[in-house]
């Protein structure tokens, strides 16, 4: 076995594991990234779109902004469309000042790659067995690369490998607490090379949710709620097509630029935390740590507020001397996270059928949009938690 030794051990070179690593290497905080799979293949799974203020922010404080401010957009809001009621647009420039920023996940990521090559980082990409080891004690991860077995020894781990990843797994299932809702259906997604419609769009219909989104001028991406039991193969273009458009009002559907699917993809729907987000010397960030369903496009966005208070908390404890913000990293977090949960939660319950409700609960949910359309208090609110909250001093 070889044996080396670094400061932070990175589980999981996702847009949190790079970001941390990114951050820190900017602090001269000795860290190392060890990836299940190969660049190529993290880079090319399509997720998220929307960036948070905050996020945008925070890539700008790093250097990593270039190329949103030059090739993504600034947005004012999102539109939430029903079938035989008003439009509805969550104005975050009206009720906060600040907007969001259509920009891919898949571009963040490569840029994040960029950086860290350019840097010299430790990327250790397809790394089997990845494992933790000696959590509250003397931390170490080891690994398998072209068959040769390591050893990372370290001061801290920070487990950013997702929801399916080892870091959670870790901690044990007394100290663990967890939280889930799953839901009975999925989003169908894909990925089309025509020009998006103008706002990213949340239809309600009966049939089901249905949602346009956007990644550049020539690139749009549209989503319909299925089944949990659907497959892919169940879903050929035409099929997906016509149900996006019927679920869409006409004035929208006649708008859509339809054509052959670049990607396609399902994701079941979940909300899930777990709790407490650090154990010894390890702590959890992202996916890792807690799941959103993607109707309040918040995944990748509590991924970097998490990086953002774990990095401040490492540059506290190596520059500063004081460990304050290691201590509060998780009870801060999951402040925000929950926030995140809770309007991810309510929109989904908006926007979506659920197979089993009963004619209460649609009544519910037309007044609830009743709501919306009608109270400027309601529509600030929405804005605020759509926006997401600031990050805590
Ligand atoms: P990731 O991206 O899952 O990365 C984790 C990394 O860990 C690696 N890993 C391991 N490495 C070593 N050893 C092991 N044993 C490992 N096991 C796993 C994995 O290979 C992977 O590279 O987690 P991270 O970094 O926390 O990032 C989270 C985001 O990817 C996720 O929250 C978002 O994509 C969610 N999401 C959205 N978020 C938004 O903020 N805005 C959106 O508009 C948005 N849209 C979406 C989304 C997610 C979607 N799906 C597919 C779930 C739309 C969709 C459809
Ligand atoms: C996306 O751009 O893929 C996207 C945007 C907003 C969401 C979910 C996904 O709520």
């Amino acid at each position: 076995m070889k044996t080396s030794k670094t400061k932070v051990v990175i589980v999981g070179g996702g847009p949190a594991g790079l970001m941390l690593s990114h951050i820190l290497g900017r602090y001269g905080i000795d860290n190392a990234v060890v990836e299940r799979h190969s660049m190529e293949h993290v880079a090319s799974r399509i997720r998220a779109g929307v960036l948070e203020y905050g996020t945008a922010q925070l890539l700008k404080e790093h250097g990593l902004a270039e190329r949103m401010l030059r090739d993504g957009k600034a947005k004012n809001g999102a539109l939430i469309v029903w079938e035989n009621r008003p439009d509805f647009f969550i104005d975050l420039k009206k009720w906060t000042g600040k907007q969001m920023w259509a920009w891919g996940q898949t571009y963040i990521q490569e840029d994040l790659h960029a950086a860290l090559t350019a840097s010299g980082a430790q990327m250790i990409h397809e790394a089997a067995d990845v494992a933790l080891h000696d959590i509250t004690d003397d931390p170490s991860v080891t690994y398998v690369k072209d068959g040769v077995r390591h050893q990372l020894k370290c001061d801290f781990i920070c487990g950013c490998d997702g929801f399916h990843g080892p870091s959670r797994q870790a901690i044990p299932l007394d100290v663990r607490r967890e939280y889930e809702r799953v839901y009975p259906f999925a989003w169908l997604g894909i990925m089309v090379e025509r020009p998006p419609l103008e706002n990213f769009t949340y239809a309600y219909h009966s049939d089901g949710m249905a949602m346009a989104a956007q990644r550049n001028p020539m690139l749009s991406r549209y989503y319909v709620q299925t089944p949990l039991s659907d497959r892919i193969e169940d879903w050929p273009d035409d099929r997906f097509w016509a149900t996006l458009l019927r679920r869409l009002p006409e004035n929208l559907a006649s708008q859509v630029q339809t054509g052959p699917s670049i990607e396609k993809s399902m994701a079941p729907l979940r909300s899930f935390v777990s709790e407490p987000l650090r154990w010894g010397k390890l702590f959890l960030a992202g996916d890792a740590g807690h799941i959103v369903p993607p109707t309040g496009a918040k995944g990748l966005n509590l991924a970097f507020s998490d990086v953002f208070y774990l990095s401040r908390a490492l540059r506290s404890h190596y520059l500063e001397g004081s460990d304050h913000y290691l201590e509060t990293y998780s009870e801060m977090a999951l402040r925000r996270i929950w926030a995140s949960e809770n309007i991810s939660w309510r929109l989904t319950k908006l926007l979506h059928v659920f197979p089993d409700e009963v004619p209460f609960d649609q009544k519910i949910r037309e007044s609830d949009y009743d709501l919306l359309l009608g109270s400027e208090p309601a529509q600030q609110a929405l804005a605020h938690e759509y926006l997401g909250l600031p990050f805590e001093e």
